[in-house]
């Protein structure tokens, strides 16, 4: 097979799908990634994630000779950046594997070349990899094509919304908007909104840290409701009646590796102005400490009531409802404090989208529901809607499952 059209850097939750997508329109895409387990399973025609209509779309795309992976890139005509950008300690952003993948590129460019980064990124992260590349290649100066163009798919729905999301497509310069454009619209019917790179890169951040200050308002009245004896949930409904309120519902804490980080790439570089989004932070994270402390106290409050020990059921493990995925949980942090106080009393996990888990004993949720006498909701997965609880159950619901 000839050089491919396309090479992706980074073949996971968004890279993967964005290779198989553009695969599918008949373009040849080879996927590039640092972990060789990865481009074995893609070459086999399998996933390593779970995505639904994934598996599919990535077995016909390799069948077809139109995907295959490998650790190291070849020549191509538009290179796309899909890494991680996780954190250092004290939340600085790390764009060490944006730079790394970048630098496996720069003797690859030839002229007219398309290079996107797609990886959330702090503010200036694509001008630092342009002035990178014309370092070490100067004769490309301005002859390489170079935008931001970040993807808002959401996790068990990305096959759908990567075809019909809007897209921000922010280049270096016009010219770089103006082919990154001609790029995705070959693959993307949503509409794609011209801008440049700095306000394409702020935009993702933006769109995220916009929904953790929404998700902090409501976990801080959930806070003030517990004190001032309202029904947080009641409450809600009722104020979004109002035909210009959307209130967001509160739960145990926001997971994820995407809301509860991406606010952190403005507050370390907007340290003193991003007051709001730092103060959301911080409730959101509290709110899961919150949620340890009410259930050790409910426990403490049976014993002194009943004289004996309860059994506690911890209902729900994933980082949002209806999901298999624990990254960055605030429910498996809330299980893990609450384990790590166990003083060997009996406690039932419970996460109906998984078989098991490491560090867990799962059980299943009839079993810990008509065992336990304390039960804590912490995720509001569609199974726990069915479940009826007799009145003897000391019941604490921080994601509104019952309402
Ligand atoms: N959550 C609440 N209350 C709510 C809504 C959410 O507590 O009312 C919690 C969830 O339980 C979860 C966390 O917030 O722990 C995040 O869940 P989510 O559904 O809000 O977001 P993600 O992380 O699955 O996907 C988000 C989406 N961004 C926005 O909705 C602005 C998605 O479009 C992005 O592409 C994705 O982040 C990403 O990858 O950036």
């Amino acid at each position: 097979m000839n050089n491919p059209e396309v090479v992706m850097i980074g073949l996971g939750y968004i890279g993967l799908p964005t290779a198989a997508l553009i695969a599918s329109n008949s373009v040849y895409v080879y996927g590039v990634d640092v972990n060789p387990k990865v481009v074995e399973t893609i070459n086999q025609g399998k996933v390593h994630i779970v995505e639904p209509e994934l598996d599919y779309a990535v077995a016909k795309a390799v069948e077809g000779g139109y995907l295959n992976a490998s650790e190291t890139p070849v020549e191509a005509c538009t290179y796309i950046i899909v890494v991680p950008t996780p954190f250092k300690a004290k939340n600085e952003p790390d764009t060490s594997y944006v730079e790394a993948a970048t630098r496996g590129l720069i003797q690859l460019f030839k002229e007219g070349d398309l290079y996107i980064i797609e990886s959330t990124s702090p503010v200036g992260t694509t001008e630092k990899m342009m002035s990178l590349i014309y370092r070490e290649r100067p004769e490309l100066k301005d002859k390489l094509h170079i935008a931001y163009c970040p993807e808002r798919v959401l996790p068990g729905n990305v096959m759908y919304e990567l075809v019909h999301n809007d897209r921000v497509i922010g280049g270096v310069n016009e010219a770089s908007t103006q082919k990154a454009i001609a790029f995705y619209q070959k693959y993307i019917k949503g509409a794609l909104h011209p801008t440049n790179a700095r306000t394409a890169e702020m935009c993702k951040l933006v769109e995220n840290s916009s929904r953790d200050v929404q998700i902090a308002f409501a976990n801080e009245l959930s806070l003030i409701c517990d004190k001032a004896d309202i029904d947080v949930w009641e409450l809600i409904t009722l104020a979004n009646k109002h035909p210009r309120v959307q209130i967001l519902q509160p739960g145990c804490g926001v997971g994820g590796h995407c809301i509860a980080v991406d606010p952190y790439f403005i507050v370390s570089d907007f340290p003193m102005e991003s007051k709001i989004i730092g103060a959301a932070r911080e409730i959101n994270n509290y709110k899961s400490f919150w949620c340890v402390e009410k259930i050790e106290n409910a426990k403490l409050q049976f014993e002194l009531r009943y004289k004996r020990k309860p059994k506690t059921a911890i209902m729900g493990l994933a980082f949002k409802p209806n999901i298999d995925d624990l990254r960055e949980s605030p429910a498996k942090y809330i299980a893990q404090k609450i384990l790590q106080n166990a003083q060997n009393q009996v406690h039932f996990i419970v996460e109906p989208n998984i078989e098991s888990y490491p560090s867990f004993k799962l059980t299943d949720y009839k079993i810990a529901v008509e065992q336990a006498d304390i039960i804590a909701f912490l995720v509001a997965h569609d199974a726990f809607k069915t479940i009826t609880l007799s009145d003897d159950k000391v019941v604490l619901d921080f994601c509104g499952i019952l309402k």
